[in-house]
């Protein structure tokens, strides 16, 4: 399309930027332990979306690669180290106020440790079909059901502060 920005930050469509010369300000992870039939969310405490219910995740250390950073924050959160984790998709968030943060997501079956509240993190166990959509980031409703159901995505967005502003998710 003709109308592509030279500024990410300026675009208000998805399709107004240029993916393939994107490059995010921060690199993170998400990572979801799914267990019989529940899912292991958490109220944060701090950080981008503090307040908000998310799965673990945070920030990759440099030279860290993303499955590395997203069983190490849920070391430093919740105690517990995941096991085998898959890869489930990947974000590319870009705010409004020029922000932008790239987050790969990640699935595991099981843990070994217990799982402990932390000054960053309080667990938070639910049933799959009772996933407290209100009170996570909006995009979660998109994709957390394609995470849980095993279809790996592709997933752009522009949000304006807690909004969503326009998103495309391709199925990959
Ligand atoms: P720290 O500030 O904790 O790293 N994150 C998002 N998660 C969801 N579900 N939706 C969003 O929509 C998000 N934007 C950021 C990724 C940031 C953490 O916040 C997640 C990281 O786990 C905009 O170091």
């Amino acid at each position: 399309m003709s109308d592509l920005v030279s500024d990410p930050a300026k675009a208000r469509r998805v399709d107004q930027i240029d993916w393939s010369r994107w490059q995010a300000k921060d690199l993170a992870t998400l990572l979801f332990v799914v267990r019989d039939g529940e899912i292991l969310l958490i109220r944060k405490k701090r950080g981008l979306g503090a307040g908000k219910i998310n799965g673990p995740g945070g920030k990759l250390d440099p030279g860290e690669t993303p499955e590395a950073c997203a069983v190490r924050e849920c070391q430093e959160e919740l105690c517990i180290t995941p096991l085998a984790p898959r890869y489930c998709g990947q974000h590319l968030f870009q705010f409004v106020d020029g922000y932008s943060i790239h987050v790969w997501v990640y699935r595991s079956d099981s843990y070994e440790g217990e799982v402990t509240e932390t000054d960053e993190a309080l667990p938070l166990w639910f049933p799959v079909d009772e996933i407290p959509f209100d009170e996570m980031w909006e995009d979660d409703r998109l994709w957390l059901p394609l995470m849980l159901e095993e279809k790996p995505f592709l997933a752009r967005y522009i949000f304006d502060d807690d909004s969503m502003v326009d998103h495309a998710i391709e199925l990959v």
